[in-house]
């Protein structure tokens, strides 16, 4: 516990009491002193019917079941609820045997008041930290004398409080422009909400005028005649055919080489046999069938030139055999797909379209070519009009493009109601992600909108700990290895604390104390998914204090953290701030 701390309101409420104050007995506070008023007698304030002599007062001997009778003592120190009933007890009907007094009461004069409890008067300890003016030993018992340090003690006390009030003031400024930036924040995202209903409103026209255009044009599409493949389309048929033959070509090249090749190598067999056969006959034997023979041999040598091959040539035909897609030089795919459909002339439609049994054109429409241009297209129009009339009646068959592949028209139309409909979901995701995120608990004046995913960490043992606000906590390697997962962070919560604070003030100290449950990290071995519960106490700036792991992956962390600063609203989880911090 930190010495005088729960009493920082008492002294003020009271030093202007001390002055006008009579004196009271030893070990009474002022706000106790109207129970000691009188001089003669005594009623003991919890139970007045039992009333004492006055000299029954701090005698060293309980006499009041709540002790009151010994203020300066510590005769009533053990009592309790569960203390025996005492003689003096039974007379008295539903008796308080609960202490009255919070303790001894020492002036400390120069510094700050305070209690010591009862059990620590007289007991041959200088208790300086609650009663730095050493009243408590008022007896002197062994001979113990506690000198009075209170002036030494409260001008260190001052000083530090000095320094404290000055970092609280400085953290509570830090928390104001966090809240401040919390609420831009979330009147960005109310405004996005806002923008989105109104872009969401667009999109759905946009999406209804693309059906409608999709409908419109899959029904104008039903209504097209064909006349035959278009000049693209020819393009196609002829690209089709100039692969196939190339292909062909490709193919009998590859056989007339390796024909070729085969010959050649037969050839150069044959002139070596021969050759040898020159330089090794017997010209002595007038055989004329052999020198018949090695003549022709001599004379087809002069004449030809032993076969040499061409190899630039022979690169050439290997670069030729090799199929366009690998060669790249012809890319055929562009030249086969059928380019945008030319509209179709209804004035040529066949009886194919139509599904009548002979070959009739409607050569008759050709009239309108003697029309004027705006009475040709009105006409042209009921032409049209009339062909889906039929067709949606059921008189007429809806035409098919001849490769039944759908029409550029079509194709854009859908695409363009795709990214319609793309365009409005992504707005209505969006729109949900933000309302959620405005439903989502920031804790207390949604502070915690403003640190959401800024990460703080510190190194212990092997491992560097982060703690991302609203988000995740996380075990990192020092050495080698990934990030171990600690937890998600689900909810605010709120749980007790008892802890000394040490000299530079990055401890928790006593009292309630926000905190973060990060849950479901990465599953520990043997053991449950990694948690870690983040105790936060106010402080500067945002800093990881300590990391304990608590039991097998169950992790603690206590952070500092401006955000939980000061206090107000009561309610929200995150409400119950620090009121003795710092
Ligand atoms: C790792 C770390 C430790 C944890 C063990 C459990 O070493 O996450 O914190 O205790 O795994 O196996």
């Amino acid at each position: 516990m930190r010495p005088f701390d729960h009493l920082l309101l008492l002294s003020t409420t009271l030093c202007s009491v001390v002055g006008t104050e009579a004196p009271r007995p030893r070990g009474v506070g002022p706000e106790f002193s109207k129970f000691y008023k009188a001089t003669d007698s005594f009623k003991c304030i919890s139970n007045p019917s039992v009333v004492l002599d006055i000299a029954q007062l701090n005698d060293d001997f309980c006499d009041c079941p709540d002790g009151s009778d010994e203020p300066g003592t510590s005769a009533c120190s053990y009592l309790s609820d569960l203390s025996p009933t005492t003689p003096s007890d039974v007379s008295i009907n539903d008796s308080v045997k609960t202490l009255a007094l919070p303790g001894f009461y020492c002036k400390n004069k120069g510094h700050q008041p305070s209690y010591l409890p009862f059990l620590s008067v007289n007991d041959g300890v200088c208790d300086y930290d609650l009663c730095c003016d050493g009243s408590d030993e008022w007896a002197k018992v062994g001979g113990i004398s506690c000198e009075n340090r209170c002036k030494e003690l409260g001008k260190e006390w001052r000083k530090n409080e000095e320094t404290r009030q000055k970092t609280l003031g400085a953290a509570q400024k830090k928390r104001k422009e966090l809240v401040a930036d919390a609420a831009r924040r979330r009147k960005e995202v109310e405004d996005r909400i806002q923008s989105l209903k109104t872009q969401i409103e667009g999109a759905e026209i946009k999406v209804k005028d693309a059906q409608a255009t999709m409908l419109d044009v899959e029904r104008q599409e039903r209504g097209k005649v064909i006349k035959g493949p278009s000049k693209a389309s020819k393009t196609g048929v002829l690209a089709g055919l100039a692969k196939e033959r190339i292909e062909e070509l490709r193919t009998s090249l590859a056989d007339v080489r390796s024909q070729r090749d085969s010959a050649k190598s037969r050839l150069v067999e044959l002139e070596k046999i021969l050759s040898t056969f020159k330089e090794e006959y017997n010209p002595n034997f007038n055989d004329e069938g052999v020198k018949r023979a090695v003549r022709s041999w001599e004379e087809f040598a002069a004449r030809e030139k032993p076969w040499e091959g061409d190899d630039a040539h022979d690169r050439d035909l290997d670069e030729i055999s090799k199929p366009d897609s690998e060669s790249g030089a012809i890319n055929w795919d562009e030249w086969e797909k059928p380019e945008e459909d030319t509209d179709v002339d209804v004035r040529e439609c066949t009886a194919d379209s139509l599904h009548l049994s002979h070959k009739l054109t409607f050569s008759v429409y050709k009239i309108e070519e003697y029309l004027p241009g705006p009475v040709r297209d009105w006409v042209d129009k009921r032409l049209r009009d009339l062909r889906l009339l039929l067709i949606d009646n059921g008189i007429l068959a809806p035409t098919r493009d001849s490769s039944d592949s759908e029409s550029k028209a079509v194709t854009d139309a859908r695409s363009s109601l795709q990214a319609a409909e793309d365009g409005l979901n992504d707005n209505k995701k969006e729109l949900t992600r933000h309302e959620d995120d405005l439903k989502k608990d920031y804790g207390l004046d949604d502070v915690f909108r403003a640190l959401k995913g800024q990460c703080v960490s510190k190194d212990s043992g092997e491992y560097t700990y982060e703690l991302c606000w609203m988000e995740q906590t996380k075990q990192k390697p020092k050495k080698r290895g990934g990030d171990t997962g600690m937890g998600n962070f689900v909810r605010f919560d709120t749980i007790a604390v008892d802890d000394e604070v040490p000299a530079d003030g990055k401890g928790l100290g006593s009292g309630q104390r926000v905190v973060l449950r990060y849950e479901n990290g990465q599953h520990c071995w043997n053991g449950p998914n990694r948690s870690t519960l983040v105790v936060l106490a106010c402080a500067e700036s945002d800093e990881i204090w300590k990391i304990t792991e608590e039991e097998k992956c169950v992790y603690r962390m206590e952070v500092g953290t401006p955000a939980v600063c000061s206090s107000s609203t009561a309610g929200n989880p995150a409400s119950n701030q620090v009121k003795d911090e710092l």
